[in-house]
């Protein structure tokens, strides 16, 4: 069980121990109003890992779990302005999870490519042109390849995009959505 804390800016991990009870909860420090989180194994070590958008900083901070529950913050990642939304999926077929975020204020999305020892390398920017409150992946048309869902704030519109395969989006529908 994971819990963003929004005050001192840690992540707060509650193990369940084998009588169904908790144990006291780990705290790791991480960047400003940590808010969307994705969960894989970044580095391949069969041990979860984790990531977390710190909406404050404008940042995805990635974290490497070792098993125990313990998680250590490796790196933090500058993404687009007000990032509101974060997936992770392999977009380009490498077999290394990336990591999908999406920014509310910037209309843009990011893409960071995993390397499959826990580093991420960045994309340039995708813009979408539309205030992005939730992203989800999923292959939509079934070629195989991750395609994305964004629902727009304001505009009201939820906004498909094709995945190519190699990490790149681009729009195939659009839906008004219901307000
Ligand atoms: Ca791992
Ligand atoms: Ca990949
Ligand atoms: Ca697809």
């Amino acid at each position: 069980m994971i819990s963003g804390n929004l005050g001192p800016h840690t992540l707060s991990v509650l193990l369940c121990q084998g009588n169904g009870t908790l144990r006291e909860p780990l705290t790791v420090p991480v960047g400003r109003f940590p808010h969307y989180r994705a969960f894989g194994d970044w580095n391949g070590d069969g041990h979860l890992d984790l990531a977390v958008v710190a909406a404050g900083d404008d940042a995805v901070d990635v974290l490497l779990g070792d098993g125990t529950g313990q998680l250590r913050k490796v790196t933090s990642y500058p993404v687009g302005t007000n990032p509101h939304g974060l997936e992770a999926g392999d977009v380009n077929g490498d077999g290394h999870l990336d990591l999908i975020v999406s920014n509310r204020s910037s209309r843009d999305l990011h893409v960071l490519f995993g390397d499959g020892t826990g580093a991420f390398v960045a994309a340039p920017p995708i813009p979408v042109g539309q205030d992005i409150i939730a992203l989800a992946a999923a292959d939509l048309d079934e070629d195989s390849r991750l395609d994305l869902v964004l629902v727009s704030a304001t505009s009201h519109v939820v906004i498909l995009l094709r995945g190519d395969g190699q990490g790149r989006f681009a729009p195939f529908a659009l839906q008004k959505a219901g307000e």
